[in-house]
């Protein structure tokens, strides 16, 4: 949103804020037109859509464990609601649609690093759906002409995402608890790895998807190319926050993925993307803004 803003564009949002907050656009509010709605709400949508070049439809209930608990309410947002949101895109005339997909779909394959070129196999309703709004995406551009490109999201983190539920995404989890001073929980033995992306990298990849050409009905992995374990990730997360950490370890988690590193000589190739921030130097800049936002002196 600021990098958009700060090229001068018009935008947008439509947001029902059931994880993200207001206070996340302080500074460029000014600059956008806000509807606090649903992607299940057609008006909404299609108000939102009106005249619009570009829709990048980034709305998804997350999380693989909430997935497993309530598979029909994952499907109802990120199947239901993404081919809703399509629906307005296709009737607003957009020029392009870039939809949020995961690297949940690779599910088991056991290949690293993960290419576009191999079969999709969630395995969670959270990956089965995400590669069903893929599915649809597809069938857009193939039936109405609609250009979609589908993104898959390796694992994204930075600034201003929401620790504060079980379900959040790990870093934010093990950031705002060693803010707290208390002990982060593993799931598992600590050795599953991520392709853990810095934000920066993923809003580079979705703005040059908007308009790179030839991409229609494409498929591609945005992601930092290298992962790293959860056992790794706390002993850096030591060493740059100088905070003792002792991990809990708890069983682990139903529909879990053991290992995911990407493959993205296709982003290379095809968005000109080149990951600018690393993975330390993301958490860097991540643990400092949760340390503004969270110290118990702040709060
Ligand atoms: C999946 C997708 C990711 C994104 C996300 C949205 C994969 C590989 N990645 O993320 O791209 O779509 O879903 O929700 O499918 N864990 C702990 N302690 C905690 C929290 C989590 O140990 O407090 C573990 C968890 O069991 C897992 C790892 O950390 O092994 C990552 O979990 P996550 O929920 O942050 O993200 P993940 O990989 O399910």
């Amino acid at each position: 949103m600021r990098e958009l803003a700060r090229r001068g564009e018009t935008i947008v949002v439509l947001d029902d804020l059931s994880t993200g907050k207001r206070r996340n656009l302080d500074g460029v509010a000014g600059e956008i037109e806000f509807l606090e709605a649903s992607i299940a709400d057609p008006q909404a949508l299609a108000r939102a859509a009106r005249g619009a070049d570009f829709v990048v439809h980034l709305a998804a209930r997350t999380s693989v464990p909430r997935s497993v608990e309530e598979p029909l309410e994952t499907n109802a947002v990120n199947v239901e609601g993404t081919l809703r949101v399509l629906v307005a895109a296709r009737d607003a005339g957009a020029r392009r649609l870039v939809y949020a997909a995961s690297s949940s779909a690779y599910g088991e394959a056991r290949t690293l690093p993960k290419a576009e070129s191999m079969p999709a196999a969630p395995i969670s309703p959270y990956g089965a759906a995400k590669f069903a709004g893929e599915l649809y995406a597809r069938v857009f551009t193939r039936v109405y002409g609609l250009e979609t490109v589908s993104l898959r999201y390796f694992n994204v983190f930075g600034p201003r995402q929401e620790p504060g539920s079980p379900y959040s995404g790990v870093l934010a989890r093990f950031l705002l608890a060693l803010v707290r001073g208390e002990d982060p929980v593993i799931f598992g033995d600590g050795e599953q790895s991520r392709d853990f992306t810095y934000i920066d990298n993923v809003v580079d990849a979705t703005l040059a998807a908007c308009t790179a050409p030839g991409l229609s009905g494409q498929v591609l992995n945005v992601a930092i190319g290298s992962r790293v374990s959860l056992n790794e990730t706390l002993r850096l997360l030591a060493r740059l926050t100088g905070r003792p950490v002792a991990p809990r370890y708890e069983p682990p988690r139903a529909g879990d993925i053991l290992h995911s590193q990407a493959d993205i000589t296709l982003a290379r190739q095809l968005l000109r993307y080149e990951p600018r921030v690393g993975f330390e130097e993301g958490m860097r800049r991540t643990w400092q803004w949760y340390l503004s936002e969270y110290s118990p002196a702040q709060s």
